[in-house]
């Protein structure tokens, strides 16, 4: 079985191009690229140094022995190595890449080019990782919708949550999102979704996903409380579940137009994106007119990377920082990044536009840079 692996190195204006690597049978070309271009704005606007670029291959871990990912992780280095480093581009995980992954591509860097640096992030706590790294784009998902909604006049506390998938963003989105006091409802995967009317129990779908790599049935047949629901026979999805903010964090375009009438006419109030581009272009503009605080993926999920550049700060000064000053700074910069955009809406005559004021403050941090080096 040959499977092709890519790296998009889209832009180095303000940084070494950082972005993640995803492993799923669905990755080409074109995804690659569009997850990089999303890559440089969203790095832009953490306001940490760091360029776009994003990677990838069509190898599917579902279902591998570790030995087989690791002898994958391998090869893929094996053709990559010489294209990253530290200060030059710094991959990361993605769909299908944690904590694993990461670490069978890391001693294959090291063991090629004898390097012991920060080459990539989300690595384990015992090799150069950072703590709330696992964390980060989940709660900084949900400190950006907390200060979203602050700043519109609600509270996160008391409301209740749709999220898609069970991965690493979806988890611990749920778990902050319960620590601000909403109630979580839904999580989902690529077969089915749960519903839970009394909550999602965390521990539970940390042990489900994370330890035992199982579908979320395996969740419903532990909780009494939870209905199970497949996707494929039913046709349905969580979205028809009525909530007062929506997150979906799986992937791209899992939130359509349909969807998106649905969830307004259910009363939707707010939708911030943790996955990139999971709402349809016309999903995206039904929300805005009718109403619904809507903050786009390259601000709503940029938590993950601004912590993978703290992580990269942490390896050149080979110092470890606590959970605290990590989570803290992430805090700071969800929330810098949510006035960010609001401010570049307001200068622009689009107040309340997210999704304008992202792409406009992203941009001009680049272009600037761009144009101050000549261009090149
Ligand atoms: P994971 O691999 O940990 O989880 C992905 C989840 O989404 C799983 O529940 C998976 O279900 C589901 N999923 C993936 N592909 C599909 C698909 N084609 N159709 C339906 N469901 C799907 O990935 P992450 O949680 O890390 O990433 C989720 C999203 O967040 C992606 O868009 C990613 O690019 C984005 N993101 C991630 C960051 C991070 O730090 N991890 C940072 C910023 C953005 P199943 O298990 O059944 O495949
Ligand atoms: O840490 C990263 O560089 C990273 C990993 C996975 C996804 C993303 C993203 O911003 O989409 C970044």
């Amino acid at each position: 079985m040959i499977n092709n692996g890519f790296r998009v190195q889209f832009n180095s204006a303000i940084g070494p191009y950082k972005g993640g690597l995803r492993l799923h049978p669905s990755v080409n070309l074109g995804i690659i690229k569009f997850l990089g271009f999303e890559q440089i704005f969203k790095n832009s606007l953490t306001g940490l140094p760091i360029g776009g670029g994003k990677g990838g291959s069509d190898f599917d871990p579902k279902g591998k022995s570790d030995r087989e990912v690791m002898a994958f992780c391998q090869s893929f280095i094996t053709e990559l190595y010489k294209y990253i480093g530290a200060d030059t581009d710094v991959p990361a995980g993605d769909i299908g890449t944690g904590a694993r992954e990461i670490g069978y591509m890391y001693g294959q860097y090291k063991r090629l080019t004898g390097l012991y640096e920060g080459v990539l992030t989300g690595k384990g706590l015992t090799y150069g990782g950072s703590l709330a790294r696992t964390e980060a784009t989940g709660y900084g998902l949900l400190y950006l919708t907390e200060e979203m909604l602050k700043c519109n006049g609600h509270d996160i506390a008391g409301k209740t949550v749709v999220v898609s998938g069970s991965g690493n963003v979806a988890i611990y989105a749920v778990q902050k999102a319960q620590q601000l006091g909403a109630k979580v409802v839904t999580v989902s995967d690529s077969t089915g979704w749960v519903y839970d009317p009394e909550g999602i129990d965390v521990a539970l779908l940390k042990e489900v996903k994370e330890v035992k790599r199982a579908r979320l049935t395996e969740y419903a047949a532990a909780r009494p409380s939870a209905q199970y629901h497949d996707k494929a026979s039913e046709g349905t999805n969580q979205w028809i579940i009525k909530c007062d903010v929506a997150l979906p964090c799986a992937t791209q375009n899992e939130l359509n137009l349909e969807d998106a009438k649905t969830l307004v006419a259910n009363g939707v109030m707010a939708v911030a994106e943790g996955a990139n581009m999971p709402t349809t272009l016309e999903a995206t503009k039904y929300l805005q007119e009718n109403g619904v605080l809507f903050c786009p993926g390259k601000a709503a999920n940029a938590g993950g990377v601004a912590t993978s550049a703290l992580e990269m700060s942490q390896n050149s000064e080979r110092l470890s920082w606590t959970f605290e000053e990590v989570d803290s700074k992430l805090k700071n910069i969800m929330v810098n990044i949510f006035h960010n955009l609001d401010a570049a809406a307001k200068k622009y005559g689009m107040d309340g536009d997210y999704v304008a004021g992202a792409n406009i403050a992203g941009f001009l941090k680049v272009a600037e840079a761009m144009t101050a080096q000549g261009i090149v």
